[in-house]
């Protein structure tokens, strides 16, 4: 009976409820289309009719796109060289302990709160950086002629100082060396600042143009700004010595040329902290005015929290304020005010002597698995009888190295190894492990043999 009734009641052989529900349906149907047959609704599926139908699909991040070609692989053996970022023995990333153990004292905290954070950010956080790069006794501290601002990450920091320099600073050049950073050019263009090179590598012998920086930074307009890496230059992991330091320390002294350490690496190159501070603070001992951008990504190992901190060297302490005024009305407009956890960690690991002390001998270990990750890569190509001298491996510092591969040979490594890796050759020394170096040398030897 019941089943009688249905099929009476419905021509399309559903339930009276659903034909109404299909009835409502084709109103809006009817409706839609009417809407859409007016000029003003243009239907929302057509690209045709979209606003932004014109723009072009951009190219991926020279960088973080090789992260992003790597997650698309779903090869066994893939292995991501591509992005500076810390691994484990098992290829894992690293969350510090003492990271871990400052966090469960953040959480435990009741007294802590989620309000704002003044647009400089945490005050402690700003000091105690200040005191990680400059030194405990520096007298830009102890003169009170420093102001340091938080900001997002490195990246962040060279952006907010680049901005000020943009409208604040009579020079508006900034000389960057060649190679550098991929992401340098166009966070000072995009900054407002007019960008040029200075010759740094020289690839013939995998070292340092010691002359060619000389008469580059000779031949800048006086009062240039000049980036430098405070140390483990990238891409290339050559750095000039102490003796040459302090020999374009004088130049650029002499001419009035303003520099701006990009500080990413501190710990990281030699595994100590103040020795891989040294060229900082041999500028900051002259009297003379800096910028200084510093990262905790790499040697907290806070990627992603984006900590980091602008510091602007001044001739005394009026000066400083003025400047630190001024940088709040470059930060306000952009990000009001950065955000409080990481510098919160950060902070509470700079104050206490127990968990500094703990950081500084987590941080020597991921600089000498670095290291040893050196030789064993070097030592696999001498096994396997690679032909070329692969000595810079072990002289290079820091992060990465800057093998001397041409972009074919890393398309060719991408391709049949699934090994990934920025297209100048540079791979990040922290991704590998000793299981990974033997996959690696066998690529490195293949790429070199058969793509010449
Ligand atoms: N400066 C230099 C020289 C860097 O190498 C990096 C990061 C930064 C600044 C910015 O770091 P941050 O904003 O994360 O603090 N370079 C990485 C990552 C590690 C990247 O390209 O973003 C690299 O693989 O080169």
């Amino acid at each position: 009976m019941a089943s009688k009734s249905f099929s009476s009641s419905s021509s399309s052989g559903c339930s009276p409820a659903s034909d109404r529900r299909i009835s409502v349906l084709a109103r809006h149907l009817v409706a839609e289309n009417a809407l859409s047959s007016s000029p003003i609704y243009a239907s929302p599926t057509s690209s045709a009719n979209s606003v932004f139908a014109h723009i072009a699909r951009g190219p991926e991040d020279p960088i973080l796109g090789v992260t992003v070609a790597y997650n698309k692989d779903p090869s066994p053996v893939k292995l991501n060289l591509g992005v500076g970022a810390y691994r484990t023995e098992e290829g894992k990333p690293l969350v510090l302990n003492v990271v871990r153990k400052a966090e469960h004292m953040l959480v435990n905290d009741r007294s802590r709160v989620k309000e704002y954070l003044p647009i400089v950010g945490l005050a402690d956080f700003n000091k105690l950086s200040a005191k990680l790069i400059f030194g405990a006794d520096s007298p830009v501290i102890r003169e009170n002629r420093i102001t340091t601002v938080q900001c997002l990450s490195g990246t962040g920091s060279l952006r907010v100082g680049g901005e000020f320099l943009a409208k604040h600073y009579h020079q508006r050049t900034i000389y960057i060396p060649l190679p550098t950073w991929g992401n340098h050019p166009k966070v000072f263009t995009l900054a407002g600042l007019s960008v040029k090179t200075y010759r740094y590598y020289d690839p013939a012998t995998r070292g340092l143009n010691f002359q060619g920086l000389m008469e580059d930074l000779g031949s800048a307009p006086s009062g240039a700004i000049i980036l430098l890496h405070a140390c483990a230059h990238n891409p290339t992991g050559v750095d000039p010595t102490p003796q040459q330091w302090e020999q374009i320390r004088r130049l650029m002294r002499s001419k009035a040329l303003m520099p701006f350490f990009d500080s990413a690496y501190q710990g990281f190159a030699s595994g100590s902290l103040d020795e891989d501070a040294q060229p900082v603070r041999m500028f900051a001992a002259d009297g003379g005015e800096l910028l200084v951008a510093q990262s905790y990504a790499k040697n907290m190992g806070l990627y992603g929290e984006r900590v980091g901190a602008l510091s602007i060297v001044c001739k005394d302490a009026d000066v400083a304020g003025r400047v630190e005024s001024q940088l709040k009305l470059v930060i306000r407009p952009m990000y009001s005010n950065p955000p409080i956890h990481g510098a919160s960690i950060v902070a509470a690991i700079l104050k206490d002597g127990n968990l500094y002390n703990e950081w500084t001998i987590e941080l020597k270990a991921m600089a000498d698995r670095i290291i040893s990750m050196r030789k064993q890569l070097f030592d696999a190509l001498r096994a396997r009888g690679t032909p070329g001298d692969w000595s810079h491996i072990i002289k290079q510092i820091g992060m990465f190295t800057f093998t001397g591969l041409n972009s074919e040979q890393v398309a060719f490594m991408t391709r049949e190894y699934h090994i990934y890796m920025t297209s100048d050759g540079r791979i990040s020394m922290a991704g590998l492990s000793s299981k990974s170096v033997p996959h690696l040398a066998d690529a490195i030897h293949a790429a070199v043999t058969r793509m010449k």
